[in-house]
């Protein structure tokens, strides 16, 4: 690895670390062993977790040392605790867990300069750091998702979104034929993105922009949550048990809670927290449907050009604030029409950041898929009962997002920053020319 990555790898561990103190530092030691939602982990299990994770990946097995602490790998292990029992379990106290995280990253800053990482596949580009990097960055995410469930005073503040620079509404045409989905060259891409393999994909229409609060306040105010025509026999059923009539946190008066503030509701933002159900529901009464996720990494990498898929909508450059809303640099979407530059060449609108948006499709390994370097990252959840979302969110950071990257979650799941947009197929002569 050349001085550049390590240099690379070091900056990111940084900067990553510099927003998981922010979000745990915020709240006091009794907010940070509290359970928040059954959903979710106290935020102190995710800072540990994420310790401890860079301890077995990093000061472990590449760096080859000592264990710090081998006597609480079974705390944190997200497969032997439910996160409905975390807050029971001993954990680490808040300054435990701080001080864990320190002293695991020394050690892994110390290796860092000196490390072999020649000649095996876990370090080559550094793709071990740039792993743990991207795992600590999705716990900053999750915990984002906390701070939202989190009841009390509000203890984030950001700058707020950009506003509108274009008037974004309508839909694009995706040209058919096939194109290359997923990537082998993405040094750190995981490995359920893997490998690159063609697609045929017939031509779509796909929405330019995220539905809108106003698009799906209008599904609630044509009483779509009432009407069972909408929605899957599934979706149906839990839409009556759950008793849903809106969006998480939407009040039902017009606002909806934000990390604590009570807000009227922005009717241009992208609809955030509705479940695949309720997106679902949205398409079908708009006569519409959920793009698959072939379709949605498609409008995101194709270039017609040259037929070429690039790593993000714009091109292969990395994301910059003019680009996407991405990084909790703002607490929520951006109106659309606030990232003219991240545009695709179709035109199609902030596919990145802003909020994850679901697809249809089931969570499955590509065709070659191989577990990378270990099964529980994606393979053990490859089957019917998730669905796969696209881009990030405005609580994604850039390092764990790309035009590849994929999210997962179970279609009633609405805690995530989750919203979607709408496809649909060419209606019959609607193309011939
Ligand atoms: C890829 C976001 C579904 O948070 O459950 C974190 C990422 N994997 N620790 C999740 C993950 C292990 C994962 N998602
Ligand atoms: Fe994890």
């Amino acid at each position: 690895m050349s001085t550049g990555l390590r240099e690379r790898a070091a900056a990111e561990l940084a900067r990553t670390r510099q927003r998981s103190v922010g979000l745990t530092d915020a709240v006091d030691d009794d907010d940070l062993v509290r359970q928040h939602s059954r959903l979710m982990s106290p935020l102190v299990w995710d800072l540990a977790h994420v310790g401890n994770q860079e301890e077995l990946w990093l000061v472990r097995d590449v760096g080859g040392r000592e264990p710090v602490r081998a006597d609480i790998d079974q705390l944190y292990d997200a497969f032997k605790h439910p996160r409905g029992e975390r807050p029971a379990l001993p954990l680490l106290s808040p300054a435990q867990a701080r001080a864990y995280v320190r002293e695991v990253r020394e050690k892994v800053l110390d290796l860092l300069d000196t490390v072999e990482l020649e000649g095996r596949p876990l370090v080559e580009q550094g793709f071990a750091f740039g792993m743990i990097i991207q795992h600590e960055q999705q716990h900053d995410e999750t915990m984002l998702a906390t701070h939202q469930l989190r009841v009390g005073e509000p203890v984030l503040v950001a700058e707020p979104p950009p506003r509108s620079r274009a008037i974004v509404a309508g839909e694009a045409l995706i040209p058919g034929g096939p194109f290359e989905m997923g990537t082998s060259l993405e040094p750190w891409a995981l490995d359920n993105e893997r490998p690159a393999h063609p697609v045929d994909v017939p031509p779509f229409f796909l929405d330019r922009a995220p539905v809108t609060n106003a698009m799906y306040q209008a599904f609630i105010d044509a009483g779509g949550y009432g009407d069972p025509r909408w929605w899957s026999a599934d979706g149906w059923a839990h839409r009556q048990e759950a008793g849903l009539s809106g969006p998480a946190h939407w009040h039902g008066d017009g606002t909806y809670t934000r990390f604590g503030r009570r807000e009227p509701i922005v009717g241009d933002e992208p609809v955030v927290h509705v479940d695949w159900y309720e997106a679902s529901a949205y398409a079908a009464w708009a006569g519409r449907r959920l793009p698959t996720e072939a379709e949605w990494e498609k409008a995101a990498r194709f270039d017609p050009a040259t037929g070429r898929s690039r790593r993000f909508p714009w091109g292969d450059d990395d994301p910059t604030p003019e680009h996407a809303n991405l990084g909790q640099r703002h607490l929520s979407p951006a109106p659309a029409g606030a990232y003219p530059a991240g545009a695709s060449p179709a035109g199609v609108h902030q596919l990145m950041g802003d909020v994850w948006e679901w697809t249809s499709s089931p969570l499955y390994g590509y065709p070659g898929f191989r577990a990378f370097p270990y099964r529980e990252y994606s393979e053990v959840f490859f089957g019917d009962d998730y669905r796969v979302l696209r881009g990030g969110s405005f609580g994604t950071d850039a390092a764990a997002c790309r035009g590849t990257f994929r999210n997962w979650d179970y279609p009633i799941r609405r805690q995530i920053f989750s919203g979607f947009r709408c496809a649909r197929d060419p209606r019959p002569g609607e193309l011939a020319d």
